[in-house]
């Protein structure tokens, strides 16, 4: 099987879990919970739950039961992130994956509340699964995920990003903008890595070279994402763009250009190369290729 036929199985099997997970919300109240599963449900990569079970596999795990409420967990604040980056009071886009925005459908409370709710389901499938298992892989993967989604991670690069929105282009630099990606973009995708190493019994040392190959992969996947906003295909992304210029953002490509920000691009994956093959990670090397060639 080559890696990506071993993707398309991933990404269905994640397809399987979420759709399991949504099933046993059964009984919260109907309205929030159609909201969280309309943005849960709604495709994308799912990227981040594809590279914490290869790495998993890499580490020496075949059985994915031990990952899935981890990997669903994951997804579900990734997702709860792209519904509040959608709100009027963030980047204020009505499409997101080929499909209305969650606050054009739900309404905007209705939106802070699933993404919150996605937030802390997330938290709540993953203490679960620590309590039932007392595995310290597991309670080391919780507190990846926790950590890089919160201020130190995820929440703290968005902050940062809405702070520098304000103050416009003139103050941006490469440092501020690695800042920025590392924490709001490498932040989950080297918790995903990190967490499935974990879990299949990796120690310190070997995370330790997982989240570097994370940081790498996230630059140039974000680097990439900036340059799709200006020459992307609407349909295939399945959002509009031009809304990184709309919103006055400072990107790569406002920093250094189009050609500047795809050398940066190739820099980052060439790294990412390199790390992966110091793992001997082969679907990680080719991961690295595919993404920094994608058109969505
Ligand atoms: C959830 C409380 C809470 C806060 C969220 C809005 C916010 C704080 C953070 C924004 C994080 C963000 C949207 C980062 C951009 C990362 C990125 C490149 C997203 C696109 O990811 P893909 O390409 O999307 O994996 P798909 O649709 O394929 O899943």
């Amino acid at each position: 099987m080559d890696n990506k036929e071993k993707m398309t199985l991933d990404i269905a099997w994640v397809e399987d879990a979420l759709a399991k997970k949504v099933a046993e919300m059964e009984g919260a109240p109907k309205q929030i919970v159609e909201a969280m599963e309309y943005s849960l449900m709604a495709g994308g990569k799912r990227i981040r739950p594809v590279m914490m079970m290869e790495a998993a596999r890499a580490c020496g795990l075949d059985d994915m039961s031990k990952v899935e409420p981890f990997a669903c967990a994951l997804e579900m604040i990734h997702s709860s992130s792209l519904i509040h980056d959608d709100l009027p009071a963030m980047d204020d886009d009505d499409l997101r994956r080929g499909k209305p925005t969650n606050h054009k459908v739900f309404g905007e409370a209705m939106a802070i509340l699933a993404g919150d709710a996605l937030l802390n389901h997330a938290s709540q499938i993953m203490t679960e699964a620590v309590a039932e298992s007392c595995d310290s892989g597991m309670a080391k993967a919780a507190r990846e995920i926790t950590y890089a989604t919160g201020i130190f991670g995820m929440i703290g690069g968005q902050t940062i990003d809405v702070l520098a929105e304000k103050t416009g282009l003139d103050i941006a630099s490469e440092a501020m903008l690695t800042r920025i990606h590392s924490m709001k973009t490498c932040a989950l995708l080297q918790c995903a890595v990190a967490s499935g190493a974990y879990i299949a019994g990796a120690d310190d040392e070997v995370v330790k070279k997982w989240k570097q190959y994370g940081l790498y992969l996230g630059m140039a996947f974000q680097i990439i994402d900036d340059i799709l906003d200006v020459v992307g295909d609407e349909v295939l992304l399945g959002k509009p763009v031009g809304s990184d210029r709309q919103n006055g953002k400072p990107t790569f490509v406002t920093l250094m250009g189009l050609d500047g920000a795809m050398e940066k691009a190739e820099e980052y994956t060439q790294k990412a190369k390199k790390t992966a093959e110091s793992l001997g990670a082969d679907f990680f090397v080719w991961l690295a290729e595919y993404l920094c060639d994608r058109k969505y």
